[in-house]
């Protein structure tokens, strides 16, 4: 007869291809043997790393020092999990639930490194694989899926954030070159912008007020018109880099504007796929919450000399945080198979990303009770995760804001505004 796996306990994985089943293998070992060690211990890796910031020395920690190795991305590169399931450009082609398997295995070392991922595959790749001109295509893909070019996605503003819409950054007509636009503006909260070689900048063209998407090359920025400053000191999201992208008359050739998307359906297409990747990365944190939290309450003793485990109220927070990863990593399965078939809607990426995000954070935070005052140190991993999920239910649209979505789906009533 069967029996219960704790660790995939609706046997999840009986739904997987074998192709499926070996890129999650590979990245899953990738993680654990390259990224983990980098979170917290000192690893020879960081040293000489490409960072723009700087080399990074020896002692440097990604979590603890809000370092962001950009040899990680190459890495990946050769890996091929980068765009993973976008189509040519020396991308791998594998279907959608592939793509988050990978998300998932980066996401259970640290919700940072499966950001700057997310932002290169599913937000920039994804962008110019969807919207891109041939000429576009052709330049950035192949480098970008290789790990050589990294790529930001700059959509929220200073003064907006859930309501893009109302962006003040614009483009206009370059004064004296023609087949230029120059751009100005600030963008704000933006993964891998201090480093990122290409900025995908979405702003309203002055003379129309319709948002484009324009791909601004840092290495062809005159002195001045671009700056990128880091925002230091993150509560979560530390091993991943974040910043501003600063626009003053920046000049821009028109042949790096997307030639056909216009309005926000060009932003949100790409906030689609990110969205998926999420929804099954945030289950492999709480995965990694989950298995951590067992051990401990399985070592840990308290009372009589019994093990936490032994105690209902444990076994309740270990029940819990079981049941709603393998509920989350289901339901993502089949939006994933939708999406592949042509089925799936935006609402229920909005639901998978709402639901994912939200009991990953609310069963982290119980697990974390189970370490006691060791959940102070991050060398148990626990907080780390807690302060991390906080930051993904926050981005690529606020839980709340999924609701709204959602009440509009249900309703026919938009509640935004
Ligand atoms: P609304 O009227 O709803 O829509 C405007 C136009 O956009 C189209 N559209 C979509 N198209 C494709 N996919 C979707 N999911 C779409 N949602 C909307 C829509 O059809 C319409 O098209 P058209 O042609 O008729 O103009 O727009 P609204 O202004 O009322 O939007 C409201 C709301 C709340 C839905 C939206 O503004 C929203 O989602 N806000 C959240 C903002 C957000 O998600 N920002 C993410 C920034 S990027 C980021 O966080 C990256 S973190 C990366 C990392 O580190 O991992
Ligand atoms: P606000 O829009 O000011 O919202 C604040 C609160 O008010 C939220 O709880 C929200 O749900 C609520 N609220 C807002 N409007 C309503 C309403 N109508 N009804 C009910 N409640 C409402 N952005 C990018 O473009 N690119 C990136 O790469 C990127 N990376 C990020 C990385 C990090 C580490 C972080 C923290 C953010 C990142 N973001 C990025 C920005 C992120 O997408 C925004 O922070 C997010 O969309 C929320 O916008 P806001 O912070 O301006 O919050």
């Amino acid at each position: 007869s069967p029996a219960f796996d704790w660790k995939d306990p609706l046997a999840s994985n009986d739904l997987l291809t074998e192709d499926e089943i070996a890129i999650a293998e590979t990245a899953e070992r990738y993680c654990q043997e390259q990224l983990l060690p980098r979170v917290l211990r000192k690893c020879a890796a960081t040293a000489g790393s490409l960072s723009r910031r700087g080399p990074a020395n020896e002692e440097t920690l990604a979590y603890r020092d809000e370092n962001y190795d950009r040899a990680i991305l190459s890495e990946m590169g050769e890996l091929g999990l980068l765009g993973a399931n976008l189509q040519g450009y020396g991308c791998a082609g594998t279907s959608t639930v592939a793509a988050g398997l990978i998300t998932r295995a980066v996401e259970r070392v640290d919700s940072g490194y499966r950001s700057g991922m997310s932002v290169q595959s599913s937000l920039v790749m994804g962008g110019i694989h969807e919207f891109g001109s041939t000429e576009q295509k052709e330049k950035f893909l192949e480098p970008m899926a290789r790990g050589k070019l990294l790529g930001a996605f700059g959509l929220t503003e200073p003064n907006h954030g859930s309501d893009p819409g109302s962006m003040e950054t614009t483009a206009r007509p370059h004064p004296t070159k023609s087949g230029y636009y120059v751009l100005s503006g600030a963008k704000t909260w933006i993964t891998n912008s201090p480093i990122a070689d290409v900025l995908m900048v979405w702003a309203k063209l002055a003379e129309t007020g319709k948002i484009r998407g324009f791909l601004v090359e840092r290495a062809n920025c005159p002195a001045g018109t671009l700056e990128t400053p880091a925002l230091k000191n993150k509560n979560g999201l530390r091993a991943s880099v974040t910043g501003m992208i600063q626009l003053d008359n920046c000049p821009v050739p028109a042949a790096n504007m997307f030639p056909s998307v216009e309005g926000l359906r060009g932003p949100f297409s790409c906030l689609n796929s990110a969205r998926y990747g999420i929804s099954l990365g945030v289950m492999g944190a709480l995965e990694d919450c989950l298995s951590r939290a067992r051990t401990y309450a399985l070592e840990r003793r308290q009372f009589k000399n019994n093990p936490l485990a032994k105690y209902q109220l444990v076994q309740k927070k270990l029940a819990d945080a079981a049941t709603d990863a393998a509920y989350g990593v289901l339901a993502a399965i089949q939006v994933g198979r939708l999406k592949d078939e042509g089925k799936a809607t935006p609402e229920m990426i909005s639901m998978i990303k709402r639901q994912n995000c939200d009991r990953a954070l609310h069963n982290a935070r119980m697990l974390q009770e189970i370490f006691g005052g060791n959940a102070a140190s991050d060398e148990y991993h626990i907080g780390r995760h807690v302060a991390n999920l906080f930051v993904t239910q926050t981005y690529e649209g606020q839980s709340d804001i999924h609701s709204l979505i959602l009440g509009r789906a249900i309703t026919g009533i938009q509640a935004f505004a």
